[in-house]
């Protein structure tokens, strides 16, 4: 994978206007979108029938932006947001994967919009690098092919389904499975869902049985499967239908959140405070929410923990070998740009308390900039319980409240909705949870003993599957310089040194290179991976560090050899741990649509190198394995998934002593009479 340096056709002519110069971490700017694809247009890279299916924020590397920040770039002093000057700062660059909608020819371009120039071009191999992400046009488009061809209609027609106006057509991402008439197509094979009413919920009423290959740049059905002939379920699925719902309960009181004197967080731009936290928020097309930089207050300094978090893949696996279902897996980052769909969230329904909102902008198919309104939420809870304790020697009776500052947005990804939330607290803990609702995907439920779905109301399938989310987690814990270990905790055999049996201890093991640092979870002996400091102790003389607590659902489940084992292999373990290179971003590879496997971890890992004491990145897989309940019809309950961070020894004691007591009659004034009857 070599660039080409590519020299843009614009230099003389009318230059672009440089936007005001940014963060080098902040999120692409509509006016940024704008200028590079003036300077893509004015290179001849965008004709009449090219499409944007991503468009994004070319990121400096790490070292670049600490260099710039280090000589006192924008950023360099905590809530400054201008620049102070003298730091050399990145160019801001975009990349855009451009596809001609006509030729099927795809391109992999990056350009500077500091410079004004195309930086680098790489025409796709299909074969090798499949094809770029899902565009918004392809919707319409997959419905209006099957619509048109008369094999399909005589497919809908067999099963009594003769208005296709009232047939919803599924774009879905074909995966690669070295089929001779698949290979070199751009494709999607496309299921259907009748909604015989413009209200009714589609996914209530699958068309089983039947799955339409479609060519997106021959604009037609190669092929089509009609395989198995079951009655489409009849009974409604639409919750918002007092028919179907019921007359809704009458017997909630209000809950209402006051902040009377405003939150305790400030926004500066992207820059974001709280209690001791310090971290900017970018945006992605393709990720999401993207938290950098994160540090925490402690010994008198700022002290960095992670320097990039994100959730840059998830790929949700469906279980039913059906001829027409064994190729369901959606990649819904790499192939359908999570950060893209996200919700425009509504203060007092999607969030509660004193918000604050950024808005995101990503692209159209043309790439031309499309603002979300309040993507990303933030706002401050009350979290329970900080510490408590009764003494029962010195009276002492203390209370103290936990509070977490929480960073989330929404995205609606085809049938499924996920919540992406990032939560920190008072005492220096990282959670990362990920809210699975919306409505399951369906088939036709064949009958009892059926083993590869659960039938959620008569008729009605939900096939098994896993939502498998990777977290990558550049680490950064009291610098650059970090180490891995895993640590178990067991019971110890009896003998000499444990007479009675009841020896308890810790097995640590450090993860050295990168081919022995992809590990599965052992929760039964309560495996956790610590990331420590290599050049920093705490005032016992143990590493500083920060634990990742995994919550060790099952990994990939499908079968080794497969090609989704071969295409999604970062969700093989739940860890892996690589020595940070800027052009390890995405753990399933940088083109995942159609991709026939082998890319992202498995290259990332290929030269083992070296993780003891290194600039580390922690790979964290996790996620639920989901047979559906019925209670997950018609509309899911929000499931959660995550994992936790907990400083461990990054402290030299609890930090959170200082936090006041909420309130006077939380503070036990006199030490009371000690308890119990010892006199
Ligand atoms: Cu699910």
């Amino acid at each position: 994978m070599t660039d080409t340096e590519v020299r843009s056709a614009a230099a003389g002519a009318e230059p672009a206007r440089a936007p005001r110069q940014a963060h080098p971490l902040d999120p692409a700017t509509a006016a940024e979108f704008s200028a590079g694809r003036r300077i893509l247009a004015d290179a001849g890279l965008l004709t009449e029938s090219v499409r944007f299916a991503y468009y994004g924020l070319e990121e400096p590397p790490k070292g670049d932006v600490l260099g710039c920040l280090a000589a006192g770039g924008p950023g360099a002093q905590p809530g400054s947001g201008t620049r102070p000057g003298g730091g050399p700062l990145p160019d801001r660059r975009l990349r855009a994967f451009l596809i001609d909608v006509v030729t099927g020819e795809s391109a992999d371009v990056v350009v500077s919009v500091t410079r004004r120039e195309v930086v680098a071009s790489r025409t796709l191999d299909p074969l090798t690098d499949g094809q770029v992400p899902i565009l918004d046009q392809d919707f319409a488009l997959a419905e209006e092919i099957v619509h048109a061809d008369p094999g399909w209609r005589a497919a809908m027609a067999r099963r009594g389904l003769t208005d296709v106006t009232k047939i919803r057509a599924c774009p879905l991402t074909a995966g690669s499975y070295g089929v001779a008439d698949e290979q070199a197509r751009r494709m999607v094979r496309v299921l259907a869902f009748v909604q015989a009413r413009e209200h009714d919920l589609a996914w209530a009423h699958p068309v089983d049985g039947v799955a339409a290959y479609v060519d997106l740049i021959e604009r037609r059905v190669f092929k089509l499967l009609d395989e198995l002939d079951l009655p489409v379920p009849r009974e409604s699925g639409d919750y918002d239908d007092p028919g179907v719902r019921g007359p809704l309960r009458s017997t909630l009181r209000p809950i209402e959140i006051t902040q009377p004197e405003g939150p305790s967080f400030t926004l500066d731009g992207h820059l974001l405070e709280w209690q001791g936290w310090s971290l900017r928020i970018g945006f992605d097309a393709r990720e999401g929410l993207t938290l950098h930089q994160i540090s925490l207050a402690g010994d008198g300094e700022q002290r960095p923990v992670i320097y990039r978090a994100s959730i840059p893949e998830l790929v949700v696996p469906y279980g039913d070998p059906a001829p027409t279902r064994y190729w369901q897996n959606y990649f819904d980052c790499g192939e359908y740009l999570v950060g893209k769909w996200a919700n425009s969230l509504e203060l007092g329904c999607d969030c509660l308390g004193e918000i604050a909102y950024l808005d995101a902008t990503v692209t159209d198919d043309n790439g031309e900039p499309r603002t979300i309104g309040n993507a990303v939420c933030i706002h401050e809870e009350d979290f329970g319980i900080l510490w408590k304790h009764t003494d029962i020697f010195n009276g002492s009776a203390q209370s103290r409240r936990q509070r977490r500052l929480v960073i989330s947005f929404f995205s609606t990804v085809g049938n499924y909705d996920y919540g992406f939330y990032w939560y920190f607290y008072l005492d220096g803990t990282i959670e990362c949870e990920v809210k699975l609702t919306g409505v399951l995907f369906t088939s036709a439920y064949p009958g009892d003993g059926f083993r590869y779905a659960t039938q959620v109301a008569p008729g009605l399938g939900a096939p098994g599957h896993q939502h498998l989310f990777s977290a990558r987690l550049d680490m950064m814990v009291d610098g650059p310089a970090n180490a891995v270990d895993e640590i178990d905790t067991g019971g110890l055999p009896a003998g000499p040194d444990n007479p009675h049996g009841n020896a308890i201890a810790q097995t640590v093991t450090r993860l050295r290179t990168e081919s022995r640092a992809g590990r599965r979870a052992a929760p039964d002996r309560g495996r956790l991976w610590r990331v420590v400091s290599t050049e920093r102790a705490n005032r016992l003389g143990l590493p500083t560090g920060y634990t990742l607590y995994p919550e060790a659902a099952p990994v990939l489940l499908a079968a080794p050899g497969s090609s989704l084992y071969k295409r999604a292999m970062f969700a093989t373990n739940h860890l892996w741990v690589t020595r940070y290179d800027p052009a390890h971003r995405y753990p399933a590879g940088d083109f995942v649509n159609q991709h026939p496997g082998g890319a992202g971890i498995g290259e990332f890992i290929a030269e083992d190198r070296d993780i003891d004491g290194a600039d580390v990145v922690l790979w964290h897989t996790f996620g639920p394995a989901h047979f559906p309940r019925p209670e997950d019809w018609p509309v899911m309950p929000v499931a959660r998934c995550g994992f936790a961070l907990k400083p461990t020894g990054f402290f030299d004691r609890n930090p959170t002593l200082d936090v006041p007591p909420p309130g006077a009659q939380c503070h036990a004034a006199e030490p009371a009479a000690p308890p119990g009857n010892g006199r």
